[in-house]
């Protein structure tokens, strides 16, 4: 009798950690972003790129639907990719960010490419707003560097 009585309790127990557990989110994380090693070429021509780190912790993919900064004119999110030493620029919609994953952009990949409204020089902060499907706006602060000083080609 104590023993049915003890495997009732037990079980309502278990029922009543599977609510937290799925009411707290643990069954499956959102997509959760985090912005990091945010940079800018220092122009040396009208437009120039943002480069951007973005980790996703959470279980499912979100994905990167815009850009802005008050410091530029326009802010575009691009694709460059080379071959046979030809450079080609692709213009992007967004870009998405599997779960689980760093996505890091350097010149020779995904990168923002911006119209600086205004001299960018070495050591300007730059200031930006990323724009997530899940993840919400996320501000973060660009360090320009000077050219070829960013992270070298992967
Ligand atoms: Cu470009």
């Amino acid at each position: 009798m104590s023993t049915v009585r003890a495997t009732v309790l037990a079980s309502a127990a278990t029922l009543a950690l599977l609510a937290a557990w799925t009411l707290t989110g643990l069954a499956g994380r959102p997509a959760r972003v985090r912005v990091s090693g945010a940079w800018v070429m220092a122009p040396t021509a009208a437009r120039t790129g943002a480069y951007f780190t973005i980790t996703n912790t959470g279980d499912q993919a979100d994905e990167l639907l815009g850009v802005s900064t008050p410091d530029a004119s326009s802010a575009m999110l691009a694709r460059h990719s080379y071959a046979a030493g030809v450079g080609r620029m692709t213009m992007l919609d967004g870009l998405v960010l599997p779960a689980h994953t760093d996505v890091r952009m350097t010149p020779y990949t995904t990168n923002v490419m911006i119209q600086p409204s205004g001299l960018l020089p070495v050591g300007r902060r730059v200031r930006f707003t990323l724009v997530f499907r899940y993840g919400g706006a996320v501000r973060v602060t660009a360090v320009v560097v000077p050219p070829g000083g960013g992270p070298a080609a992967p």
